[in-house]
């Protein structure tokens, strides 16, 4: 297996952090046994997390006034892999990535799926892209993509939708995500029905290119770019949707994409409970869509959507296999250090959704004890898991400590002299 990290680096770093670590190990597994917990089954748990990377997470996002580039950026898909390949190294916790095209340029698949899986890499869902213009394009999405009243733009819309599913299928993917802008900022703009109608036309269409082992997650967004009604704007119209579709069309849940104070966690036990869980883009946000790294904001929140997961893995069991990624992507820290900050908090809610005892919550919850049920959460949530974490990246390859580790190998300085910016990338404004 390829590595961009130097495994030396990483041993040493390690070395470094272990006695303390089997120290703070010791002491949670004691915690652990006096609850009946193993901590050594919370570990091996710990070890078969997975979260995929949106390769788009990899450069510096721009909010809709300006993009301040970071040092070494990656400038193409192949330098992306590269820091998605040091991300996984670190942490052992994301061993796919999610295109998104056209922003991935890609004209040899196998070229990339072989440099891929050389860094031990699969690809998870591909993302397509309606929402903006690309050079050379013949139709605009000015007024709509799938959604459009004209025939042509849609036709468009659809076509490039299967050109991902094409790409996906050569690079190993299983399922296309499909989120659209579309909507109005005016009251009256569009007729909000037969906006919905030619959505579900166009993704009839989309639909029927899917391959027999694929899916398509609808992923909903309240708001942004459109103002006043965007059209799969709530879990209800992709629900709708992705039931009309068919079994292949699931909802795919994006924590930032709901008014404050949704209940996202109640919308998840409602799509597991209906079978149309599709996945997730991880992230947190204090006010909108704001990409912000996950459980930076409302840790609590991420953990009782995983809570839900878990009562959903134990009822339908194997079959339930919702797909995790992230989505995030801002203008201020080092990518690589976000994604692995982000990565292992959601490993952390999945960790700490295992504390719960599920049998004796469901006894608390039947004798109506109010208190005791809510404690039950809180002790699993205050919980501090990061030796078991920790634990896990070590006996898995990983460093104890991911950002630290990151910050000894002067990787990103090393980028910055093998990836020059752009001429001009500095005043490049992303809207
Ligand atoms: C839209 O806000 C979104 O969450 C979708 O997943 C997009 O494809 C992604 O962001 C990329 O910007
Ligand atoms: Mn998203
Ligand atoms: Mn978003």
């Amino acid at each position: 297996m390829n590595t961009m990290i130097n495994e030396g680096l990483v041993a040493e770093h390690n070395a470094k952090l272990q006695a303390n670590l089997d120290a703070d190990y010791a002491a949670l597994a004691g915690v652990l046994q006096r609850r009946g917990q193993d901590i050594e089954q919370l570990t091996a748990l710990a070890q078969t997390f997975a979260v995929a990377v949106p390769t788009w997470g990899a450069g510096t996002g721009g909010t809709r006034f300006a993009r301040f580039p970071g040092v070494g950026e990656p400038r193409n898909i192949f330098e992306k892999l590269e820091d998605c390949a040091v991300i996984n190294q670190l942490t052992q916790a994301t061993p796919a990535v999610s295109p998104h095209f056209p922003w991935d340029k890609v004209s040899d698949t196998a070229a990339l799926r072989e440099i891929a899986q050389g860094y031990g890499l699969a690809f998870d869902a591909v993302n397509s892209n309606t929402f903006q213009d690309q050079l050379g394009q013949a139709h605009t999405y000015k007024h709509g993509s799938l959604t459009s009243q004209s025939a042509a733009v849609r036709a468009q819309a659809v076509e490039h939708n299967i050109e991902c599913i094409e790409l996906g299928r050569a690079l190993g993917s299983k399922a296309l995500t499909v989120w659209v802008g579309d909507g109005a900022n005016f009251p009256g703009q569009h007729n909000l029905r037969g906006a919905l109608e030619r959505y579900l036309d166009s993704m009839r269409d989309i639909y029927g290119a899917l391959p027999a082992d694929w899916n398509i997650f609808i992923e909903h967004k309240l708001f942004e770019p459109a103002f006043y009604a965007t059209t799969i704007a709530d879990w209800g119209t992709s629900f709708a949707c992705a039931t009309t579709l068919g079994p292949k069309a699931k909802c795919l849940v994006d924590l930032g994409h709901h008014a404050p104070n949704t209940n996202i966690e109640m919308i998840v036990a409602r799509l597991a409970q209906f079978g149309k869980l599709g996945g997730f883009h991880f992230n947190d946000s204090k006010y909108g869509d704001d990409d912000l790294d996950s459980g930076s904001i409302n840790p609590f929140q991420l953990f009782l959507v995983f809570n839900e997961l878990a009562d959903a893995a134990e009822r339908e069991g194997s079959t339930f296999n919702p797909a995790y990624m992230l989505d995030q992507s801002h203008n201020v820290t080092d990518p690589i250090e976000s994604l692995m900050s982000s990565a292992v908090e959601v490993q952390r809610a999945f960790i700490q959704s295992a504390l719960v005892d599920r049998a004796g919550l469901r006894q608390l919850q039947e004798s109506n004890d109010v208190h005791a049920s809510a404690q039950a959460l809180k002790q699993a949530f205050r919980t501090d898991v990061s030796a078991i974490l920790a634990m896990a990246r070590l006996r898995s390859g990983a460093a104890i400590d991911p950002v630290a580790c990151y910050r000894t190998t002067g990787y990103r300085e090393a980028r910055g002299v093998a990836r020059p910016p752009k001429a001009g990338a500095s005043s490049s404004g992303i809207v």
